[in-house]
This record gives structure tokens, C-alpha cells and sequence, in this order.
């Protein structure tokens, strides 16, 4: 009968100790659930605690996991009744439904994590009566998602600090999250232990030029993981021998000659460093010229013209020691030459010799047996294809990739003819008489 007044009157009373009470709900079996009103009055209210203390409980905790494991955020507040949460991901409200994580209740959870999970989180809850809100947020937890380390690769550079030669071994991952313990194993035998906040050591070991001082190892290990490395023999042979410079031309599809690759070939050597010359004056390392590209024995003229056609030869020294003498290597012509190989339809490629003049008879003999040989295949390929015009499958051939390399203009039709193997063989004779 006075059940609305009543109802009125309940829903704007506040508790004396800051809560709310609010109507749950209207029925024939209504209840205070807070004494502090009539007992006998058959409504049923419900008190809404506001919020407050609201933290971050992450699982496992400290949250340090390793990429593919799960982990959990619990929100929970210390006081508070008729709670909604919200999330924040590096300040961002994470939106429901999130493509990573996923929520239920005051629990976050990610299944696998991966490096876009790391971050910090925090969770905010509120309630609300009427238009009234209350809001309680956490303090921010730093979740960290670590990678996995990658097998160790091992390799060294030498160096002179005064006194002697020095090999400075580094130990390096691809990937992986530091802190990382690296150990240098000689001949099996722990030498040397790092812990560092990079993905790479170095060690320093004296070495013997010229001596096998053994094989080195080394082992990148954190709290789950032990990996070892590739192993390197520790010897550094210097310079010796002779040099001699390789050229090969590489054509274009109408036979014009578009470019040529000219390599520094040593004896021996671990660390050598290489200069050209060309027409007796050193090509600079730092060529900004668009026509060489100078990477260590290897010389690229990208475009054959008059302005780089002459006499190439080559210098290798120790790249560490200054001190060391100078190999030096015949001259070699670059020429524009009619390639007398050279068929509309073949991307032949030939070596030519530092000096034809020295070649013995035999050589030449064989050499022009070869060429002979071409010819018949070649016209013989001519004659085939004008009959049978289906392209040959590819063959992915070293020569063929260097070609399509310097020169991507020209891959739109690119045939490799039948003869392409024999053009092989040649080329496997003339490296034959240069060794
Ligand atoms: C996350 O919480 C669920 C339920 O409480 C539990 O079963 C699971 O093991 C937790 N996962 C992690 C990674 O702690
Ligand atoms: C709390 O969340 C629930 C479920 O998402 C929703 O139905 C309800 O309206 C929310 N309450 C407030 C006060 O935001
Ligand atoms: C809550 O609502 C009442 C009436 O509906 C209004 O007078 C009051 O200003 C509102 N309070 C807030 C904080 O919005
Ligand atoms: C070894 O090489 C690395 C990389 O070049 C360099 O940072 C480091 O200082 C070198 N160590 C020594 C002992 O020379
Ligand atoms: C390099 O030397 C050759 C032979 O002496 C000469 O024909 C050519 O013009 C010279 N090239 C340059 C760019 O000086
Ligand atoms: C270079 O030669 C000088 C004199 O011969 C010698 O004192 C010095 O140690 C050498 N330096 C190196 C790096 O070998
Ligand atoms: C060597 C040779 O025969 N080259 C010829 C290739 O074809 C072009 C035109 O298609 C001729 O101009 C070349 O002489």
C-alpha cells in the first residue's frame, strides 16, 4: 500500500558508511538485504558497495613469460559491489571482443602470447547508481614477453694491439631476449664466460699467423635454453701465392656485351683485402661510380662503355696487417670483343684469359675443338627451335642468375636454349688451364 513511498524514499537513502542501496527488484517477496531499514518491509534491496583499491594481479607473476605461453591479469578490488572492468593495454582501452586477448568477469587472458602482448596493462573498475559512478584503477603491470634464442653463429676477425695478433671471436644470435651467457669453448674446453644485455660477445684469443691454434665453439644459454654453435677452425693464413683476375662477360640476349664481372682469385689467404686498378690507377674502395661495384675479390663494371674498357689487374694484402706485402696479379684487357659464341638465341658467357698469348697449343687446340663443338650444337639449337618454338624449363644455372641480376631490364624474354650445357662444358675447360 505505501510500498511506492517507501521504495522512493529507500532508493535516495544512503548508508552511513558511503553506500548505496538500490533496488534489486519488485515482487510479492521483497526484503531488505541491509538491516538498517524495517526488516519486516517486503522489498529486496541490495547495497552497492562503491570501489575502491582496485589492483592488477598478474599470473604468473612476476609476468615474464616466453613467447607461445599463456598468462592472466585478475582485477581485483579491495572494497566494491557491482563491479564493470576495463582494460588498457599500453594505455589503450583494449575493446570487447579483442582480437588478442580476451576477457571474462575481472580476469584478462592470453593464451599464447607473442611480442605484441608485452606491454603494460592496468584495469579500471567502476560501478554506477543511478548516474552516479565511481571508478577505481590499478597501478600499471609491466607483462614481458621474452623470445626464444636462435642457434649461435661463430666467426672472427684478427687484429695486432701492439704486442701481437689477436683473433676477436664473436658469438652471435639472429633473435632472442638478452640477458644472454655466452661461453667460448677451445678445442671442447671452456675458455672464456660473458653475460650480456646484447644478442652478441666477443672474445679475444691470441693466435699464431700461420698456425691451427684449434676449434672454437660457443654456447648461448639463458634460463631455458643451452645452444651451441657452428665450429670455426682457429687458423689465419696470410696472403701467399699469386693473384690473378677472372673476367666474365655477360651479354645481352642480342649479344651486346652489357656487363662484366671480373673476380680476384688467391692461392691462399683468410683475411684478405683486395684493390683494384684499372689503366695503373687504384679504383677507390668508397666508388660512388655507377659503373664498379667493388665487394672483396669481386668487380662489377655495370655498364661496359669506352670509359671502362682497358687493363684491370688486382692487389691482396692482410686485411690485418698493414704491414703485409702486397700479392699482385697480372693486367687483364676488358674489351668490347665480338663473341664469336655468341647466337641470337644463347645468353652464352665465356672466361677469358689473362694472357692468350702464354696459353700452350693444346689449349688453344682444345679451346677451339670447344668452340667448334658450340657452333654444330648451337646451329643445331637454331635449327630446333625455328621448328619447335616451346619454351626450355629453366634451369637455374650461377652464370643465369648474375645475368638477371646486373641486368633485370632484360629478363622479359629470356630463352635458355638446348645448347646452354655445352656452353658449361667450355667454360669448364678454360677454368682447367688457369689453376
Ligand atoms: C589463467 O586462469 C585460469 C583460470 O583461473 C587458469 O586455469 C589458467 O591456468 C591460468 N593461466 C595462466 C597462464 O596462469
Ligand atoms: C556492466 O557490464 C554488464 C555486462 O557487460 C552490462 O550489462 C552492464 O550494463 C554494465 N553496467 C554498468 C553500470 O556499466
Ligand atoms: C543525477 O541525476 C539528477 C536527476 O536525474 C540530476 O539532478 C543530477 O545533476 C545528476 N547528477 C549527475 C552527477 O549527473
Ligand atoms: C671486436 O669486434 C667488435 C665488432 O667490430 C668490436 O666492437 C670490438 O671492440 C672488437 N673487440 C676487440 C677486442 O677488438
Ligand atoms: C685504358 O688503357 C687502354 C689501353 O692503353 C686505353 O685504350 C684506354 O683508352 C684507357 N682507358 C681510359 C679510360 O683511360
Ligand atoms: C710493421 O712493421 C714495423 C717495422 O717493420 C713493425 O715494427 C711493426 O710491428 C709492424 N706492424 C705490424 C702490425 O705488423
Ligand atoms: C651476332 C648476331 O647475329 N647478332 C644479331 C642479333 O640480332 C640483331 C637483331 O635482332 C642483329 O642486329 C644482330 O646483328
Amino acid at each position: 500500500m505505501h510500498e511506492g513511498l517507501l521504495l522512493l524514499l529507500i532508493s535516495v537513502l544512503r548508508c552511513a558508511d558511503g553506500s548505496f542501496l538500490r533496488q534489486e527488484h519488485t515482487g510479492p517477496s521483497m526484503a531488505f538485504s541491509k538491516s538498517t531499514a524495517s526488516a519486516s518491509l517486503p522489498v529486496h534491496l541490495e547495497v552497492v558497495i562503491p570501489v575502491q583499491g582496485v589492483s592488477l594481479i598478474p599470473d604468473p607473476n612476476p609476468p615474464v613469460i616466453y613467447e607461445g605461453a599463456g598468462f592472466n591479469l585478475s582485477c581485483k578490488a579491495r572494497k566494491g559491489t557491482h563491479l564493470n572492468y576495463s582494460w588498457y593495454h599500453n594505455m589503450q582501452e583494449v575493446t570487447s571482443p579483442s582480437p588478442r586477448h580476451h576477457f571474462v568477469g575481472n580476469m584478462l587472458t592470453v593464451d599464447r602470447a607473442d611480442e605484441r602482448h608485452a606491454g603494460s596493462y592496468s584495469c579500471m573498475a567502476k560501478n554506477v547508481i543511478r548516474n552516479m559512478t565511481r571508478v577505481s584503477s590499478s597501478m600499471l603491470v609491466t607483462v614481458v614477453v621474452k623470445k626464444y634464442l636462435s642457434d649461435p653463429r661463430l666467426s672472427f676477425t684478427v687484429y695486432h694491439d701492439g704486442s701481437g695478433y689477436y683473433a676477436n671471436i664473436s658469438c652471435r644470435l639472429a633473435y632472442g631476449s638478452p640477458p644472454v651467457t655466452f661461453q667460448l669453448l677451445l678445442n671442447g674446453k671452456r675458455v672464456d664466460v660473458q653475460q650480456v644485455n646484447l644478442l652478441e660477445a666477443w672474445f679475444s684469443q691470441p693466435v699464431t699467423i700461420g698456425l691451427d691454434m684449434g676449434s672454437v665453439q660457443c654456447i648461448a644459454e639463458n634460463d631455458i635454453q643451452q645452444l651451441l654453435s657452428n665450429s670455426v677452425n682457429l687458423e689465419v693464413a696470410p696472403v701467399t701465392g699469386t693473384a690473378h683476375v677472372q673476367v666474365e662477360y655477360l651479354h645481352r640476349l642480342d649479344c651486346v656485351q652489357a656487363a662484366a664481372l671480373l673476380q680476384c682469385v688467391i692461392t691462399t689467404g683468410t683475411f684478405p683485402f683486395f684493390l683494384w686498378i684499372f689503366n695503373s690507377s687504384t679504383i677507390p674502395l668508397d666508388s660512388s661510380s655507377p659503373t664498379f661495384i667493388q665487394r672483396d675479390q669481386f668487380l662489377v663494371l655495370t655498364h661496359i662503355n669506352p670509359e671502362n674498357l682497358g687493363y684491370y689487374s688486382c692487389r691482396v694484402r692482410d686485411s690485418f696487417s698493414s704491414n703485409s706485402s702486397w700479392v699482385e696479379s697480372e693486367d687483364v684487357l676488358v674489351e668490347m670483343s665480338d663473341l664469336p659464341t655468341c647466337f641470337n638465341t644463347s645468353t652464352a658467357t665465356t672466361y677469358e684469359l689473362a694472357d692468350l698469348e702464354a696459353t700452350p697449343v693444346e689449349v688453344i687446340a682444345v679451346v677451339f675443338c670447344c668452340f667448334l663443338f658450340v657452333m654444330i650444337v648451337g646451329g643445331a639449337c637454331c635449327l630446333l627451335r625455328s621448328i619447335n618454338l616451346e619454351r626450355v624449363p629453366t634451369d637455374t644455372n650461377h652464370r643465369v642468375h648474375s645475368h638477371e641480376h646486373i641486368n633485370p631490364e632484360n629478363h622479359h624474354t629470356k630463352p635458355e636454349t638446348i645448347n646452354h650445357p655445352h656452353v658449361e662444358e667450355m667454360e669448364t675447360l678454360f677454368m682447367e688451364t688457369e689453376v
